[in-house]
């Protein structure tokens, strides 16, 4: 309960602070930024999301956080330098203010008009499970925001309930391959199998692919070689301060 108050009092007075982690293409270049949230907490140090997430939901402060969150990085991703003449997206989790909730399309709209960000600069990133069985007059508000510009992302992927058959009923243009099966794809011909499968299905559904916590040489490259579209770990950056990844970006790729 402690905590919670101080978690509200943090969202209200802007304490609360955003890294950034680059997602890169097959050439290395910076093509997207993931907003990762953290809270730099008076007494216990900078808190990682592992820890506060729980306290937000229990708090049912997910939506108020996932809000600040959306508009604080598009903000900040509003003056970035563009990376070999081309425009570096943004990437948010969100959790609480998910498709469906009531005023999902009108936050979203806001923090766009709010930070003068192209729309297409912009990624969603939701977990499986916020994607699955929506009704259709929710899809329909995701289809909006799609025709304007906005992707969305499956965080995750490979981890959830649906099978890879139902991946064409995600309402996803990107899919990102949880880390679990990056990790073993230099080694392990099952996780090799499996990250070439995702691979196949996303491209032949038209989707692009994202490989989540590439951390060596050989898993790029392997990974390059089934033709994973972009590429984020710790191989490339692990996620930074605001400040420092503007610097990653204009030292390029
Ligand atoms: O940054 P880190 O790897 O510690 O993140 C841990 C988990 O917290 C990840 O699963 C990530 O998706 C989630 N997370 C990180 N930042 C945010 C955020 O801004 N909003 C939400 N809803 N989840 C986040
Ligand atoms: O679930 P999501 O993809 O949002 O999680 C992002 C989390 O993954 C962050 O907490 C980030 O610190 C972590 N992460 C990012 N890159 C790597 C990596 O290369 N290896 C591992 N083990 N974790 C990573």
């Amino acid at each position: 309960v402690h905590l919670e108050g101080q978690l509200r009092e943090a969202l209200t007075r802007d304490e609360l602070v955003l890294h950034y982690q680059p997602v890169v293409g097959p050439d290395g270049a910076v093509q997207t930024a993931e907003a990762l949230v953290r809270w730099p907490h008076p007494e216990r140090g900078l808190l990682a999301p592992d820890v506060f997430l729980p306290v937000a939901e229990q708090g049912d402060l997910l939506r108020d956080l996932d809000r600040w969150v959306l508009r604080t990085a598009l903000r900040e991703a509003s003056t970035w330098p563009q990376v070999d003449g081309r425009p570096v997206a943004v990437a948010v989790n969100l959790a609480g203010l998910v498709p469906g909730v009531p005023d999902f399309v009108d936050s979203v709209t806001h923090a766009v008009e709010e930070a003068g960000i192209d729309w297409n600069r912009v990624i969603l990133e939701l977990v499986e499970t916020s994607l699955v069985d929506l009704p259709s007059r929710t899809r329909q508000t995701m289809g909006e925001l799609v025709d304007r510009g906005v992707r969305f992302a499956v965080d995750d992927f490979g981890t959830g309930y649906s099978s890879l058959a139902r991946l064409k009923d995600l309402p996803a243009q990107i899919i990102k391959v949880d880390r679990r099966f990056v990790a073993g794809v230099g080694n392990d011909p099952s996780d090799f199998a499996v990250a070439r499968a995702v691979v196949d299905m996303a491209r032949a559904m038209d989707r692009s692919c994202v490989a989540e916590g590439v951390e060596t040489a050989t898993q790029f490259h392997v990974l390059r070689g089934v033709g994973v579209d972009a590429y984020q770990g710790w191989l490339f950056s692990r996620p930074v301060p605001a400040k420092e990844f503007r610097a990653v970006l204009d030292l390029g790729p």
